[in-house]
């Protein structure tokens, strides 16, 4: 739901330009560097892009789901790693916090995310628990008003820069499963917490996941999210619906910009005399990226706006996430091929985005976990 069409615009329009006129062209420098230049996080801060989703009361924008996947459709034409920087902020860093947490923690810690005060970081994976996320084995031994936390999490976003994580961890070793598993709220700061070295990934330059190791890690009982055992894995859940909308939104910006690029490329470059905009194969590629955009825009856009409306939509947020980040890979893989051996080389940004947007198909669920969830939510519905 769109509270102020015009504010909105008016936000929408900023975000634009500073897409446009600050993000854009410092790809290429992010790319070699590694890094978000410390400018650009500033004006992030200044914009108000840290807390886009946190709520007005805790110093954020508060924005509804469908105006959120708006503001991702325009920070997806840039590269990922600066939505990366506000991501876990705006997602799965604190909406656990905001969903699940007690009054204390959201006004502890909201407010400093909104603020980018602070980053956070979503503790979930680990070396033998990816997909079956529920085999975790962190563990949370309680210790008097304290537990004491070990295990090691593994590429975790914006682990080197985070002021807190938030840690899902079994507080009942008994339970095997993800009843015996609960979501903490742990502060970098804490002693016996170790962060790995960055990642060497594929593409994303200047977005870094990294281990955290917990090592006999002593937290107190009040950072237990919602002061309740047992149902951290449920808040993982959940914060993985919205994120996996948020995903798939980002990947219809990236496709966008693909497609840009894709068609300037194709309307300057000439073969036989013409450009090559002017041959069928090419218009082919064109057409078919142009629909497959226009119908994923369409599925995010309605899944965010049955969100807003209080429904479930754990089916249609994989199903967003499925559909948008499988059409972002051939787009970007038709982007390539329009551009021929141009497509290749580092001089072109569409080289970047090819290995940039792979990861969409991987992170916060795989395209296989999606189509599990979604075939599951069916057989289930069909049972009642
Ligand atoms: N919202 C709320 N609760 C949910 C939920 C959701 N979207 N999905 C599951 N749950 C609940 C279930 O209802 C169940 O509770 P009850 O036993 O009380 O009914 C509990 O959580 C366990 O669910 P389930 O039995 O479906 O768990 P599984 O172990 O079978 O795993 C999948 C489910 C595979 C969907 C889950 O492990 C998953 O999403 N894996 C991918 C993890 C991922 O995305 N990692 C990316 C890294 S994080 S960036």
């Amino acid at each position: 739901m769109i509270r102020d069409q015009e504010t909105m615009q008016i936000l929408l329009d900023s975000i634009r330009s500073f897409v446009n006129e600050a993000l854009i062209p410092r790809e290429e420098e992010v790319a070699e560097t590694d890094e978000i230049p410390e400018d650009i996080v500033s004006q992030m801060r200044d914009m108000g892009l840290f807390g886009l989703t946190i709520p007005e009361e805790f110093g954020g924008l508060g924005v509804t789901m469908e105006e959120e996947v708006n503001i991702a459709f325009e920070l997806g034409r840039t590269s990922p790693a600066f939505r990366s920087f506000i991501g876990t902020n705006n997602g799965i860093g604190s909406i656990g916090i905001l969903l699940d947490g007690t009054e204390e923690q959201k006004a502890t810690y909201l407010p400093k995310l909104a603020s980018g005060e602070i980053l956070s970081s979503f503790c979930l994976t680990e070396p033998d628990s990816g997909s079956d996320a529920a085999s975790l084995r962190t563990t949370a031994v309680r210790d008097g008003d304290h537990y004491l936390i070990n295990g090691t999490k593994r590429y975790i976003t914006n682990a080197p820069h985070a002021g807190i994580f938030t840690v899902m961890a079994r507080t009942d070793p008994e339970i095997k499963g993800a009843k015996g598993i609960s979501a903490f709220i742990v502060e970098a700061t804490t002693p016996g917490i170790t962060i790995g070295k960055c990642d060497k990934k594929m593409g994303q330059k200047g977005a870094h996941t990294a281990d955290v190791i917990f090592d006999n890690v002593r937290v107190p009982s009040s950072a237990l999210i919602g002061e309740n055992e047992g149902v951290g894995f449920k808040t993982a859940m959940k914060v993985l619906d919205k994120g996996r909308l948020h995903i798939a939104a980002i990947a219809v910006g990236a496709a966008e910009r693909v497609l840009e690029d894709s068609l300037r490329y194709a309307m300057e470059r000439k073969q036989f005399g013409r450009p090559i905009s002017d041959f069928q194969l090419i218009q082919a590629m064109l057409a078919d990226s142009k629909a497959e955009i226009y119908a994923a825009r369409c599925m995010v856009l309605d899944a965010a706006r049955r969100r807003d409306d209080g429904l479930s939509v754990s089916t249609e947020a994989s199903c967003a996430k499925m559909f948008a980040t499988e059409m972002c890979s051939r787009v970007a893989d038709r982007g390539v091929q329009i551009h021929g051996g141009a497509g290749y080389v580092s001089d072109y940004a569409v080289e970047r985005f090819y290995r940039d947007v792979r990861l969409f198909r991987l992170y916060e669920g795989t395209t296989q976990i999606q189509q599990v969830i979604i075939s599951r939510n069916m057989i289930r519905e069909a049972q009642q």
